[in-house]
């Protein structure tokens, strides 16, 4: 049975700009009762509690606002992880890896033994690295274990689009697919606006699709230079993942997960509910996407690999 907002428990660990956006539109979106903030930093970790605290007192909030050690995090319905280093201007995402998965090892083996039905989402970077690493790690069930992989891509490419069909970007199903950094593809073949193929609904020459695929892969990169962080539209996919899973919904999202096909996680549609990775959805690429999903999990792989020696 799906649990219930009063009830459910969201443990944030990292409470830096990524983890506080998330923790905040999880109180906008009242998707759960308890909120367990867990930061390194404990006088900066108590300043966001009291500070996120007054969101809560907004309205009718049903969300409490707490600090949380590692123990109670791994006995939340769902731990975000959201600590580590971010990338500096110019550096990638995939140059975070030693730092990231460092801390990653640590932060997992504080919150050992975990509830069973526990829901790790990864959220620091590279994010599809460390989900792979965080299911050999945590040893919870693969399906339990998911990052935001190119949620947030796709997210920003049905933006895009919306504004140049003149649509609401929620009548537009159009993915970013593979790694959520610089070998990530947008699978056109596939794209539709209002269940019209992008074709027909954007007849070619309206937009040059290699320019929107290039703009949204560096939107991270503009944000980094102008604010040294991305933060609300990464916290609210989070908000929003958290509550498919928690009231069990069966969203159909883009996220990272297991792929036994290309030994790591990446990003491809599942249906998302309180176990996590429900099941994946065939889907339909054509050859050149099949190719660069393949390239994608290459070069993930390699990284994944690189790692571990
Ligand atoms: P930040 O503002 O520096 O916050 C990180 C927080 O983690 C700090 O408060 C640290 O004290 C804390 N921290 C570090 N080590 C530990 C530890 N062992 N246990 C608990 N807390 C710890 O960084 P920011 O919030 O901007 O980014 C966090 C991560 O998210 C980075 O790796 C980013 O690259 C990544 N992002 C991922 C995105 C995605 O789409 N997946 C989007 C944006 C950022």
């Amino acid at each position: 049975m799906p649990t219930n907002k009063l009830t459910s428990r969201i443990a944030i660990v990292g409470v830096g700009d990524v983890g506080a956006a998330a923790v905040f539109a999880l109180i906008l979106s009242s998707v759960c009762g308890q909120i367990l903030l867990v930061d390194t930093k404990e006088a900066f970790r108590d300043g966001q509690v009291l500070d996120l605290s007054d969101a809560t007192h907004r309205g009718n909030s049903s969300t409490h606002v707490r600090a949380g050690t590692y123990q109670e995090a791994g006995q939340c319905d769902i731990v975000v992880i959201t600590a580590g280093a971010k990338q500096k201007p110019g550096e990638s995402r995939l140059q975070l890896i030693g730092r990231n998965i460092g801390i990653l090892g640590s932060v997992i083996s504080g919150m050992k033994p975990f509830k069973q039905d526990t829901i790790l989402l990864l959220v620091a970077n590279p994010v599809d690295v460390l989900t792979t690493f965080a299911q050999e790690i945590s040893g919870l069930p693969k399906a339990q274990v998911i990052g935001s992989g190119t949620f947030l891509d796709s997210i920003r490419l049905r933006g895009h689009l919306a504004e140049k069909a003149e649509v609401a970007a929620s009548s537009i199903d159009a993915y970013v697919l593979g790694e959520h950094g610089d070998s990530q593809f947008v699978a056109w073949s596939i794209a539709t606006i209002g269940g019209v193929p992008i074709d027909k609904a954007l007849p070619a020459g309206t937009f040059d699709r290699r320019e929107l695929a290039e703009s949204v892969k560096s939107t991270a990169q503009k944000i980094i230079e102008a604010k040294g962080a991305t933060s609300y539209g990464i916290g609210s996919v989070v908000a929003s993942i958290c509550s498919s899973i928690l009231f069990d919904k069966h969203n159909v999202r883009p996220i990272s997960h297991w792929q036994q096909d290309h030994d790591c996680c990446l990003s491809l549609p599942v249906v998302l509910g309180r176990k996590g990775v429900v099941r994946n959805l065939p889907l339909p690429l054509d050859d050149e996407e099949t190719k660069l999903l393949h390239e994608s999990a290459k070069d993930l792989r390699e990284v994944i690999d690189g790692a571990r020696k």
